[in-house]
């Protein structure tokens, strides 16, 4: 997910800098968008059906679906145009959460290698985790600022002219500077959450009053208090115990691993909750529900990243509570991640979490390697002991086999590229990530000997409750790029290959600020269809558009962060035929961690993707295409 993020040091309190509502883009300007982006992948023929179906929808049922939104939002002022329909997506879908929609995000190790092992890293992890909870719910957390020009927006001038505004109006001072504040609202919901799994669609739950951790381990449920009634973190030492307490009891795998059904359709895993709630397992469900959070430790030491990214993604489906707002996941060398459930909230929040428990836990680790915990009364330490019928064993076995075999069928491939990065691109005078996206746009072009519908996401938490905008990396201009160089290569000079990158360059440029300030298209059209939909409309014919279905049958799914914390990241395709493609332009060079579920094309794409890179490095230097 694309954005730049500085946390501040100087300002006094979470809400201090209240954002501005998310804009509804103008239906002009979405139809305009939405056309730009169907161009390249539409013949003449399709693409003037298209044009004119766009043309009948603005001055016909679209105007009025727009003119409704427009009313609405201005009745709701407490929030975004965005909001309810976003929820909507999320918890209306009934594919399993796992693969299809929760992301993860890995830490590097700790730099201190003794600190590493699993309960010394997972006990700093845990209380790092809980003074961001602590400073939450005091408002001490210092808000996120994205920043256009980030060397302005950080010098001391502007922190102190921000920081002496009042609140009311400090928004708008820091807008007047590039400086945008992030909603921090979702936030609410990291922690004593989950995703509760309900017929047709599922509910968020959150209970604030939750003090209590829950810990999985050979698929296992513990809960223990973390906090006192006053907010007190246990001692750190006592949490140590608690876990090593754990480690010892969990020895073996029960016979019946209840996570699995976390990894089901939603509306099979609705029904068999009901069933566990019926044979009397509503207390548990509570407990898991209303823990601060879920702390997985895990009994496998990944070998590559390979093997990392399998196990923060999806594990072994025995112990991870998918629905959980996040997961930490800690594998027997200490190796951590976080994998989230989606609904609640984006990438951009779950790394700020991330980053401040890196940095924390490494900075000031509440324990030290070696140190001996005290001896512990097991009392405190509840283990979750689940009644299950036949048919909820069933239904277990039957989660169960059919996670593994869809498991079975992800391929996780690794890339790197090491002859550029994020400084030559920069001296290039190119946007990284245009170059990424070009470079995709390309490879998907050699490979499949067609232009395809791509997606990139982009945070719009500059706004109150904004979400995600998707910037549609696929244009005219990059597919004229992608002819020049896959199959025009000794037609076009290499100043002529040359300025088209530029070109893309500065288009995409353009699209991600757009889709940063809400200039999207995705978003506006998804709120009005479901707006209609909702009022029981007849389906306006835009959205019965074959080119519009083919442009959201998204084969590249793409997304990048970048943080020092962060080891690795990933998610699944989303669909069969696609790729998940989680990236980043480092300094010295370009990575990526690719999921599908076609191998042999996965493999295809990523050799691909290095002659693309090979040939943009090629003609950045100045060489002809050979
Ligand atoms: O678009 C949205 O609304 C949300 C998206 C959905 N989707 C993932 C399908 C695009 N969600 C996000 O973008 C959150 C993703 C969080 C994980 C991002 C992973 C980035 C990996 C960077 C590191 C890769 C380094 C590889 C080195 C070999």
């Amino acid at each position: 997910m694309i954005l730049w993020l500085h946390y501040w040091t100087q300002w006094p309190n979470t809400q201090h800098l209240q954002s501005e509502i998310l804009p509804v883009p103008k239906l002009k300007d979405t139809v305009k968008r939405y056309l730009a982006a169907q161009k390249p992948l539409l013949d003449d023929d399709q693409y003037r059906n298209t044009e004119r179906i766009a043309r009948e929808f603005e001055k016909g049922v679209g105007r009025k679906l727009h003119r409704d939104l427009v009313e609405f939002d201005k009745k709701n002022k407490h929030t975004s145009y965005i909001t309810d329909p976003w929820f909507d997506m999320y918890l209306c879908a009934r594919d399993p959460v796992v693969l299809n929609f929760n992301p993860f995000i890995s830490l590097n190790p700790d730099p201190k290698e003794a600190y590493n092992s699993q309960v010394v890293r997972a006990t700093n992890l845990v209380v790092s985790s809980i003074k961001f909870l602590n400073s939450l719910k005091n408002e001490f957390l210092r808000p996120d600022i994205y920043y256009v020009n980030p060397k302005w927006s950080q010098s001391r001038l502007f922190k102190n002219f921000i920081r002496l505004l009042p609140t009311s109006v400090s928004w708008y001072g820091a807008y007047m500077v590039n400086a945008y504040p992030l909603d921090m609202s979702q936030y609410k919901r990291l922690f004593n959450s989950s995703r509760i799994p309900k017929l047709n669609k599922d509910e968020l739950f959150t209970n604030e009053r939750g003090r209590h951790l829950l810990v999985m381990r050979n698929g296992h449920f513990y809960v223990f208090d973390i906090l006192d009634a006053d907010g007190n973190i246990l001692h750190p030492s006592e949490i140590q115990a608690q876990l090593i307490y754990i480690l010892q009891d969990a020895d073996r795998l029960p016979e019946f691993a209840l996570c699995y059904l976390t990894t089901e359709d939603r509306n099979t895993w609705a029904a068999v909750r009901q069933q566990l709630l019926e044979a009397g397992n509503e207390d548990n469900l509570q407990k898991i529900d209303s823990a601060v959070f879920c702390l997985c430790l895990d009994n496998i030491s990944p070998k590559n990243d390979t093997e990392l990214s399998h196990c923060m993604l999806h594990g072994r489906g025995f112990n991870r509570w998918f629905d959980k707002s996040f997961s930490l996941i800690i594998t027997s060398d200490g190796t951590a991640g976080v994998n989230f459930e989606h609904s609640w909230g984006d990438g951009v929040a779950v790394l700020r979490f991330v980053n401040e428990v890196y940095r924390n836990s490494t900075r000031h680790p509440a324990i030290v390697p070696h140190s001996s915990p005290p001896a512990l009364s097991a009392t405190n330490c509840e283990r979750l002991e689940f009644k299950l019928n036949d048919s909820i064993q069933s239904a277990i076995n039957a989660a169960r086999m059919k996670f593994e075999e869809t498991n079975e069928k992800l391929s996780v491939r690794m890339f790197e590229f090491r002859k550029f990065g994020k400084e030559f691109l920069v001296k290039q005078k190119l946007s990284p990530d245009a170059v990424f996206q070009l470079a995709c746009q390309m490879t998907a072009y050699r490979q499949f000997g067609k232009i395809i519908s791509s997606y990139e996401a982009c945070s719009t938490a500059a706004f109150k409750h904004g979400r995600t905008e998707t910037i549609r990396p696929t244009s005219i201009l990059t597919k004229q790029c992608s002819h020049a160089f896959v199959e025009g290569r000794s037609k076009h000079s290499v100043a002529e290959l040359r300025n088209m990158i530029d070109e893309c360059s500065k288009y995409h440029r353009r699209l991600q600020l757009e889709a940063a300030f809400g200039k999207g298209f995705d978003r506006h059209l998804f709120a009005l269809k479901h707006l209609s939909v909702s009022r029981g409309d007849p389906m306006p014919e835009l959205f019965l558009d074959s080119a519009y279905q083919k442009l959201n049958h998204i084969i590249l799914s793409t997304s990048t962060l970048h943080s020092p914390a962060v080891h690795l990241g990933g998610f699944g395709p989303v669909v069969p035929d696609g790729f998940g493609i989680g990236y980043n332009v480092f300094d010295t060079w370009v990575g990526c961690n690719t999921t599908g579920y076609l191998n042999r094309e996965l493999q295809e794409f990523l050799k691909c993707l290095e002659c693309s890179l090979n040939d943009i490095l090629d003609v950045l230097e100045g060489r002809p295409l050979v």
